[in-house]
């Protein structure tokens, strides 16, 4: 297999672009992607300091290298959840960010936030309380998640959040929403959300990046990450829609893309449109000043009072 550019010998293959890269030509064309979906988005500019949310697995370790080569000031951010079971997660990946600072990027900057050391208690314990032992962590987890990573923006002052949601992930919670017709999640799908009282400003520049390409990147590049994703991830609803999608893609390669670019630019252009699209009004909680629209205190204070 050819590169398409040089002739040399080709390392990936992307149908749905047409495309067959040698490692110099991929990593080029794939920082070019990125920096073109940052500048069609408004993502950020040069200027600003941009705070990534790394998890140690591929994605978010590729975007925070591809940003760090291309010039921008970016800081990484790291939750410790105190996930272990039985496989140590949370301990390892956070032990492959440092590892990822250590080897490409030595001077980088990774803040660390360990939820049992800052506030006495970890997901796996905080879910157990809360649901009384039912269900899955993840929207206690996501809950904490958005609050810190606010709490550490705003008072680093980062202009925005980055994260390492690739295309195939935006793609399947489109499905998901599509398919629910969900119109309140499907008015704020959005590569970027804006900043507004308080809120830190959050955006995803792999929305054009296919899940492959981003696993490509961080092995042509020599990026160690954590393979194993996390426990409560298996067997979730996103995984079952990534795997439909996966083999309409085969059938018909770039059909991923398209159901999500052509969906923004009909949002974009008001030819569809859903309920929701206005903002709800938010305000400080007493507690913690953080942004909400639950009333006197936000959802993360109320979770340490229950
Ligand atoms: S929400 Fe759920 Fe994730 Fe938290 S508990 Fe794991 S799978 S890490 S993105
Ligand atoms: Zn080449
Ligand atoms: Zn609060």
């Amino acid at each position: 297999m050819k590169c398409s550019k040089c002739g040399g010998l080709a390392v990936i293959n992307m149908r749905q672009h047409r495309l067959r890269l040698c490692t110099s030509h991929f990593t080029e064309w794939f920082a070019t992607m990125v920096q073109r979906t940052i500048e069609k988005y408004e993502m950020f500019s040069p200027a600003d300091k941009v705070l990534v949310a790394v998890s140690g697995g591929k994605d978010s370790l590729a975007l925070w290298d591809v940003l760090l080569r291309t010039g921008y000031e970016a800081e990484g951010m790291y939750i410790g959840l105190g996930i272990d079971e039985g496989i140590g997660y949370s301990d390892k990946s956070l032990a492959m960010c440092r590892q990822f600072v250590t080897e490409h990027h030595p001077g980088a900057v990774l803040h660390v936030v360990d939820l049992g050391e800052e506030y006495g208690q970890d997901i796996p314990y905080l879910a157990h309380t809360r649901q009384r032992g039912r269900g899955k962590p993840c929207s206690v987890c996501g809950l904490v998640k958005r609050h810190i990573m606010n709490r550490v923006a705003r008072d680093g002052g980062f202009a925005a959040i980055a994260t390492g949601h690739n295309l195939d992930d935006e793609v399947a919670v489109l499905m998901q929403n599509t398919l629910h017709w969900q119109a309140g999640y499907l008015a704020r799908q959005a590569p970027v959300l804006l900043e507004r009282d308080g809120l830190a400003r959050k955006v995803k520049p792999f929305v054009r990046i296919y899940e492959r390409e981003a696993a490509a990147y961080a092995l042509v590049r020599g990026i160690d990450y954590i393979y194993d994703e996390c426990p409560f991830a298996r067997g979730s609803t996103t995984n079952f829609y990534k795997e439909l999608l996966n083999q309409l893609e085969l059938q018909s390669p770039g059909a991923k893309q398209q159901f999500y670019l052509q969906f923004l630019q009909a949002r974009d252009k008001g030819e569809i449109r859903f309920a929701g699209e206005g903002a709800v009004e938010l305000r400080p909680c007493r507690r913690c000043s953080q942004p909400t629209t639950a009333g006197d205190l936000c959802a993360f204070c109320r979770l340490w009072e229950s």
